[in-house]
């Protein structure tokens, strides 16, 4: 008998009830205000102040269990969406808030169904949140990561590129990449900022609506996130540490070789890291959000030439591994139809590239539809 082969949402996310009811009460961005009797949604430090509508995909439960049916999709790892708890002043709330939606996450997880014919398995998981805050203090970090081991469907942490407000080589953040390396738990890295206080100027006078913060922005700020992280040497002290990049690692795939050749022209950083800065490219994981089979492929081409880059001695290329590291996502309930179509074309388009990925055989499509993140996040086995 042939076992069925699942479809697993990696990028899917929410707002709590919790986090919603905590936006409803602010009055500057993040918001969510009532305009005309509708609801909308404010989040981005450069969209027009009318925000955008927003209703229950966000919050209800029930909104993504359907969505999923819709797609076929068995599985959800669901992450709360950005800004996260960035935009919190005082680190007690920041904590308290924390431990409260990671409880909500959990119960929202373990009170989903069951996967059909998967008897261990649940149709939804997560990553909770840290208290990511400035002036927070390290134990208070700690303590969060001890929580959310403890709820059995948390299956990582989802976090923003500032960490505690000076990005992710900030050394104040050794410790916890220290706590998180000793976990299973998988860090996803989402961008939230984009090009930060330059993007007045990068995007111009022209209205674009949310194109170019979207499909720039986002990719460019991860890239540069990832890129500090792996210049701070953290991958060289903790090589177990899992890391999984939104929007299939923005630029860093295409920028690798790059990155690397100055790496070694700069007699300052030349010499600071163990391996060939595409080694670490190839140790980091990748949603399979980026809509294009030949992105697809090339993502994956990347990651596995990476593997040669090792300065472990008798390292090999094999270009073919890059698969393992690329995971089918959604970001719902995020680019929704524009007009009255049922099916998802962000969803939809992810899934076809994945197939004509030219080279992919019908295991590797497998693999990055759902048996990577079955075999990466432990499902079905809490
Ligand atoms: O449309 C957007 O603004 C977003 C966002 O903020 N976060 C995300 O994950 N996708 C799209």
């Amino acid at each position: 008998m042939s076992v069925r082969q699942l479809l697993v949402d990696i990028h899917t996310h929410c707002y709590l009830p919790r986090y919603a009811a905590f936006l409803r009460q602010r009055s500057f961005a993040p918001r969510i205000f009532t305009r005309n009797q509708e609801e909308r949604l404010l989040i981005l430090d450069d969209e027009p102040l009318s925000g955008r509508p927003v209703g229950p995909q966000y919050w209800d439960r029930d909104e993504k269990l359907k969505f999923m049916d819709l797609h076929n999709i068995d599985v959800s790892i669901v992450s709360t969406a950005n800004p996260w708890l960035d935009f919190l002043d005082k680190p007690s709330t920041a904590s308290q808030l924390a431990n409260e939606l990671n409880e909500d996450l959990e119960n929202y997880c373990a009170t989903s169904p069951g996967v059909d014919g998967f008897d261990t398995m649940k149709r939804l998981y997560g990553f909770g949140l840290l208290p990511l805050i400035k002036g927070i203090g390290t134990e208070d970090l700690l303590q969060t990561v001890k929580h959310i081991t403890g709820l059995p469907h948390l299956k990582g942490i989802i976090m923003g590129t500032r960490g505690i407000g000076k990005g992710l080589d900030d050394p104040a953040l050794e410790p916890l990449w220290e706590a998180l390396s000793n976990t299973k738990l998988v860090v996803f890295l989402h961008p939230h900022y984009g090009l930060g206080s330059g993007a007045k100027e990068a995007w111009g006078d022209q209205e674009n609506g949310h194109v170019l913060p979207l499909a720039i922005g986002f990719p460019v700020e991860t890239t540069t996130a990832i890129t500090r992280l792996i210049l701070a040497g953290v991958y060289d002290r903790h090589p177990d540490l899992k890391i999984l990049l939104a929007h299939s690692g923005g630029a860093l795939p295409q920028l690798s070789s790059r990155i690397a050749s100055c790496i070694s022209h700069d007699p300052l950083v030349s010499s600071r890291l163990k391996h060939d800065a595409r080694y670490y490219v190839s140790r980091l994981y990748y949603d399979a959000v980026n809509y294009g089979p030949e992105e697809m492929g090339f993502v994956a081409d990347v990651i596995g030439r990476g593997t040669a880059y090792s300065s472990i001695p008798g390292a090999r290329e094999d270009r073919l591994v890059g698969y393992k590291r690329m995971l089918f996502g959604t970001d719902h309930p995020f680019f929704p139809p524009l007009g009255k179509e049922a099916k998802w074309a962000s969803v939809l388009e992810n899934l076809q590239a994945i197939d004509e990925v030219q080279r992919w055989e019908k295991e590797h499509k497998n693999a990055v539809r759902g048996g990577n993140a079955i075999e990466l996040f432990g499902l079905g086995h809490e």
